[in-house]
């Protein structure tokens, strides 16, 4: 039998805006519709891309991180997964959510850092080819709000959390204008109850699919 074509799913946003929560949460409501479904994440996904996060994500190293190296790492992770998880599960007819892919990497090492952007959208081609998600979820709430709902966690600060709000707000500006260059991505108001952000992932969902 062939396989229904596999969908590509994006979860974007600034820390502890709840990315992960949603992605659990659309994954079982596309089980409960017949889908099968693979979640995952970035820098990571792979054995040898989560080797690679550790590095990305300690939080002190004896040496600063170079920001070429640091953008290079991110799509090593990037080529990694997509070889060995994104294409095969897409080819297999799965959907596939993926918290973070290289709407991340313009904003983060692009907008954040300063890294010019259209290197990073070379390496961009030669990583994903014509790849690009079918829908990218930016799941959009104020900063303050983000990091009071990540601080309820009991995890140590990683490198990037480690950063000044200016950082953030940067970043946050290079998501605003990624939504405007590309009709793929939907903004979700996240600064609300999550029986409202789920109802409208749901919408931008069946509007992808108006099948289901
Ligand atoms: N990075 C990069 O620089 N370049 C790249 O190319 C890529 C990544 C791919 C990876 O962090 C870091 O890598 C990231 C960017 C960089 N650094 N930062 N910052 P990550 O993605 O693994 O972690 P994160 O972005 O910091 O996300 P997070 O902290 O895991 O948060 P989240 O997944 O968005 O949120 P959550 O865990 O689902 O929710 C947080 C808490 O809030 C939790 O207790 C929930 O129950 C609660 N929550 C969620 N939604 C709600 C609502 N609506 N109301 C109330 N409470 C809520």
């Amino acid at each position: 039998m062939t396989p229904s074509a596999g969908r590509f799913i994006t979860f974007e946003g600034g820390e502890g805006v709840g990315k992960t929560t949603n992605i659990q949460f659309l994954a079982d409501w596309l089980r409960q519709h017949g889908h099968e479904v693979v979640t995952t994440r970035e820098p990571g996904g792979t054995e040898i891309a989560e080797l690679i996060r550790d590095q990305l994500l300690k939080a002190h190293h004896d040496e600063p991180m170079d920001d070429l190296a640091e953008l290079l790492l991110m799509f090593a992770a990037r080529a990694q997964h997509l070889q060995g998880l994104i294409k095969p599960a897409l080819a297999a007819g799965k959907w596939v959510l993926c918290d973070r892919f290289s709407d991340s990497t313009l904003a983060y090492q692009g907008y954040g850092r300063g890294v010019d952007l259209s290197m990073i959208e070379q390496l961009k081609r030669l990583v994903q080819g014509s790849l690009e998600p079918d829908l990218t979820l930016w799941l959009k709430a104020p900063l303050a709000v983000g990091r009071a709902r990540a601080s309820g966690r009991a995890e140590v600060t990683d490198r990037f959390e480690a950063e000044q709000d200016a950082f953030f707000q940067r970043v946050e500006q290079g998501f605003e204008a990624l939504a405007r260059e590309h009709a793929r991505i939907v903004a979700i108001d996240a600064n609300q109850a999550l029986p409202g952000v789920q109802q409208a992932i749901v919408q931008a969902i069946k509007t992808l699919e108006p099948s289901l």
